[in-house]
């Protein structure tokens, strides 16, 4: 049996993330061409810089921590790693770590990770925790003042090339069961997953809301991932 799932900011909602595109979300206070894309980091680097600084900081923060939904996907993990009559595939498109610290072992990040940068010249990813500015030196080269501020964040932006896409559709062109959480459904192209599943694949949504891409799944769950994830994968 093949499982794959995909989570989107409504799992980490409860953890005090905030979504993009509810109410109080983060395109509420900032229009996504200014921060989220290539030319936005060209124009203004220093706004982008802070927009995701302001966001890594607040990951680190003792209050955010990982909810029953990224536990639940954990322990899933965890109990088809004994199996091998199952192949498994978690698929986020957050850039947070909370299903890391909730004990997921190999999380597909197909946006990026808040808590990587990305050296703009090589392309190599580093771990990264601090702020990063037009100043920052490079980890490789710290005293080479000719290359500072080469970092931008590991995020996938608006035109960009999502990460591993050959291995998510792989991996939805084989799924058994698709199971699709707390994403609305409208940025491709993690909202076309669900339509390359075969004919035979059972495809469930977990939201609190209908979405855009909900007629496209044969079961819809209304309700809070923290309680409802939990519930589907017992
Ligand atoms: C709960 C809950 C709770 C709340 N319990 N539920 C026209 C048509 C088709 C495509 C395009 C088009 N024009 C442009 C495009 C392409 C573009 C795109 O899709 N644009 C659309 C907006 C139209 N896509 C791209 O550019 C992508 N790249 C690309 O296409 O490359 C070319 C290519 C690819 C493949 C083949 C060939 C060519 C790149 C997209 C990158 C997205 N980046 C962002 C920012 C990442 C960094 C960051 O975090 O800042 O990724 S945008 C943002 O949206 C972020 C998210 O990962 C992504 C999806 O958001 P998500 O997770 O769904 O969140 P929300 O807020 O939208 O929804 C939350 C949901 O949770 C809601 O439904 C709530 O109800 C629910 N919820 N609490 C359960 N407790």
């Amino acid at each position: 049996m093949n499982i794959l799932i995909l989570t989107g900011a409504g799992v980490s909602a409860e953890s005090g993330i905030p979504t993009f595109r509810d109410a109080n979300g983060l395109w509420e206070g900032h229009a996504f061409e200014d921060v989220a894309t290539p030319e936005a980091f060209a124009r203004n680097p220093v706004l982008v810089h802070q927009f995701y600084n302001e966001r890594r900081r607040r990951l680190q923060e003792s209050d955010i921590q990982p909810n029953a939904a990224h536990v639940a996907l954990a322990e899933f993990e965890q109990a088809c790693a004994d199996r091998d009559d199952i192949r498994f595939l978690l698929v986020t498109q957050n850039i947070d770590d909370l299903h890391e610290r909730a004990g997921s072992q190999n999380v597909l990040h197909m946006h990026g990770e808040l808590l990587k940068a990305q050296c703009l010249e090589s392309l190599q990813t580093y771990p990264w925790k601090d702020d990063l500015s037009l100043e920052t030196p490079h980890p490789d080269d710290p005293d080479d003042e000719s290359k500072r501020g080469y970092l931008r964040p590991h995020v996938v932006w608006f035109g960009e090339m999502p990460i591993g896409l050959n291995q998510i559709s792989e991996a939805a062109s084989n799924a058994d069961l698709f199971l699709a959480i707390g994403t609305s459904g409208v940025v491709y192209p993690a909202a076309g997953i669900v339509a390359s599943t075969p004919h035979a694949c059972r495809r469930i949504e977990i939201n609190l809301d209908a979405t855009e891409a909900s007629s496209a799944f044969d079961e819809t769950i209304r309700g809070p991932a923290s309680i409802e994830v939990g519930k589907v994968l017992q």
